[in-house]
């Protein structure tokens, strides 16, 4: 008991934080703690830290979270949505894999945007590897309209609208066969980036790994995005072409840098595997030299040299090539130590921070050097012509932090987060320069190593990629987490570690532990959640949410429901409300071409309607106002039924019809 004496203490300062009242006296037990919950926390063995923690992320019923997190759902194909801190799942938005909640996939307008993304000669991909969600940014700061992630697996990109949560867009990059540096913005998302990983000629044309350094290419793609269509623009969008060096992460430069973009390499030893024939493995081979390249771009040079002819038509898109891309002085490199991972541009964008995997340091480099030494020219250049800056001209500072530094996010306060994989830490450590007297401590420092369950990969902070982050929290999100939950089985979830991040020194703290159990996340982006402003119910009836506009198709008067037959085409117009469809007999001809349109006509929030119907692999989910059509062969004659699949009132179960396809 002793030790929860000094609760009241704990109860003011997290409450005070929170912006709520401190508890009023009548509220509290003797002790300081109200005498239940000090009961409560006896008998269930919590520790001060842990009830601080419990304070910290506790949230009732109603109050919602002051943040929202986008998480990549990794092999799942999907994007999460989690409310920090209570570190509630929201929703899961459906983006390369068909989902049957949402109705994607199964016969509406999914079915569109997913074919969007299938390979040129249309073999189906249903499926991806989400890695970096990127929230849209207007003057660096996330602007909450819309956002973008990559597929690593197929190199895709998908563009998610945040008025409705739903994806819109997925484009199949035609030059490119896997992707990893994606999805990053431009300060004002004039482009969606999505960097290459591992090399194959452009156009993941045949070529044997003999001729890899002739023939296999890095390929970088500015996607143009069209805001006011919601779209990206591939006819206004272009690629670069690079060194086969698999290039990795990326980030926009901002501020002083805004127009420049960078990304770390992992492979400038060009290694082709080839361990079943004597080569040596990758993992062998790409880790021989002390440093790969960082890539440092011009993208508005690269811009003005793609709109003025200076590219080359390849598979329906301007490609840069690398000899125009030297010449131009659109690309240049700067060594980075042993196996960098993450490429990470600081607040004011003065400074590009990379962590080396298999060298404890964080290396930053300055902005301002590297353009100096571009500047004073006279570079010495790689295999490739192109200009490399030597490390010592480019670097500000390097800070010891521990084995395996991966990724960096940065706060209000001068810090930066950086998560280390081996050491299974989150390291905290100072910026110097302009951001010296943010923070108690000096210079580049490091301040503290928080250990985490287990191998952290990614970490996210708060507004972290924005000019002004906000602090306060800090996501870790793990790889392992071994015994931190019940045994599911061999397949265990990933561990999001909540890091509260409010006070200075050495006194972060993990306050919530969140199992992922659907996938392996990478990148998260976290978002203040006044400044999502999506719909509660589609604006009209007869909404189209692909088209973002009332459907020409749409029926607002059950009246005006109807089949129509014009010889083996039938069209159908459904109206749905609580709790019935119109119609509910819908008799037709085994072969017939059926289409067929849905309105919901509910005005009322979470008024959720679905149209299931067995048999047929058809599945819809119709909000309140929404219009979507299917079309299909009624390729099986038989009595089937269709039926609401959401539980949207008492006579939910009686929300049915008979669909009759009477045999040839
Ligand atoms: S990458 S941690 Cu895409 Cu680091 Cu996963
Ligand atoms: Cu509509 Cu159940």
């Amino acid at each position: 008991m002793k030790k929860l004496i000094p609760l009241l203490v704990v109860l003011t300062v997290v409450l005070a934080a929170c912006g709520g009242s401190t508890p009023t006296p009548a509220a509290t037990g003797g002790g300081g703690l109200p005498a239940e919950a000090a009961a409560v926390a006896a008998e269930r063995g919590l520790t001060q830290d842990d009830i601080y923690a419990a304070l910290k992320t506790y949230t009732p019923s109603g109050q919602l979270d002051p943040y929202i997190m986008f998480s990549s759902g990794g092999q799942g194909g999907q994007v999460l949505v989690i409310g920090v801190p209570s570190m509630r799942i929201l929703k899961l938005i459906a983006v390369f894999t068909p989902e049957s909640w949402q109705g994607y996939g199964y016969g509406g307008s999914g079915d569109e945007t997913l074919a969007g993304g299938f390979m040129p000669n249309g073999d189906e991909i249903k499926w991806g590897d989400t890695h970096h969600p990127n929230l849209s940014e207007t003057g660096g700061e996330y602007d909450g309209e819309f956002l973008f992630i990559n597929d690593k697996a197929n190199a895709r990109l998908a563009v998610i609208d945040l008025r409705d949560f739903e994806t819109k867009q997925l484009i199949k990059n035609p030059n490119a066969i896997s992707d990893h540096g994606g999805a990053f913005v431009t300060p004002n998302t004039e482009y969606v980036i999505e960097g290459p990983q591992y090399a194959t000629p452009i156009g993941w044309e045949y070529a044997t790994l003999d001729e890899y350094q002739a023939k296999y290419r890095g390929l970088i793609t500015f996607w143009k995005f069209d805001r006011a269509k919601g779209r990206v623009d591939e006819s206004k969008s272009f690629q670069i072409e690079l060194p086969p060096y698999w290039q990795d992460l990326c980030d926009a430069g901002k501020g002083p840098s805004e127009g420049w973009f960078f990304c770390n390499s992992i492979n400038s030893e060009m290694a082709t595997g080839g361990i079943e024939s004597g080569g040596e493995p990758f993992e062998a081979g790409t880790t021989k030299n002390d440093t790969d390249y960082l890539h440092i771009f011009n993208w508005k040079k690269a811009e003005e040299v793609a709109n003025s002819g200076g590219a080359e038509e390849i598979n329906g898109i301007k490609v840069i090539r690398l000899e125009t891309a030297i010449a131009e002085g659109i690309l240049y490199f700067s060594p980075e130590p042993k196996s960098p991972h993450g490429s990470d541009v600081t607040p004011g964008g003065e400074f590009i921070v990379v962590g080396g995997k298999l060298d404890p340091h964080v290396t930053v480099y300055s902005f301002q050097k590297i353009q100096d030494a571009i500047a004073a020219g006279g570079l010495d250049t790689d295999t490739y012509g192109v200009p490399v800056i030597p490390l010592d001209k480019a670097m500000e500072a390097q800070v010891e932090i521990g084995l395996g530094p991966l990724h960096t996010v940065f706060d209000d306060k001068g810090y930066a987060y950086t998560s280390v994989f081996l050491d299974s830490v989150v390291a905290r450590w100072t910026l110097g320069g302009p951001y010296d007297d943010k923070n108690p401590e000096e210079g580049w420092t490091l301040v503290q190593k928080l250990p985490v369950q287990y191998n952290i990969g990614h970490i996210a902070a708060a507004e972290g990629d924005t000019a002004s982050p906000d602090g306060n929290y800090v996501v870790a999100l793990n790889k392992w987490s071994i015994d931190r939950f019940a045994n599911v089985g061999p397949l265990l979830p990933q561990n999001f570690q909540l890091v509260d991040i409010t006070k200075t020194g050495d006194q972060m703290k993990v306050i919530y532990d969140m199992p992922i159990g659907m996938a392996e996340p990478h990148y998260a982006q976290i978002i203040k959640a006044d400044k999502l402003k999506p719909f509660e119910i589609y604006p009209e009836i007869g909404w189209n949410p692909e088209t973002m506009s009332v459907d020409p198709n749409a029926v607002t008067d059950p009246a005006n429901a109807r089949v129509e037959r014009n010889g083996s085409n039938v069209e159908i117009w459904s109206t749905v409300v609580r709790s019935h469809f119109t119609p509910e007999h819908v008799e037709i001809e085994e072969g017939d071409r059926v289409v067929w349109h849905f309105t919901s006509l509910e005005r009322t929030r979470d008024a959720t309607h679905g149209f299931a119907l067995g048999g047929y692999n058809i599945n819809l989910s119709l909000e309140p106002g929404e219009t979507q059509t299917i079309e299909f062969d009624a390729n099986k004659s038989g009595t089937f039924v269709f039926y609401c699949t959401e539980f949207c009132s008492a006579l939910h179960l009686e929300m049915l019809g008979y669909f009759l396809v009477e045999p040839k």
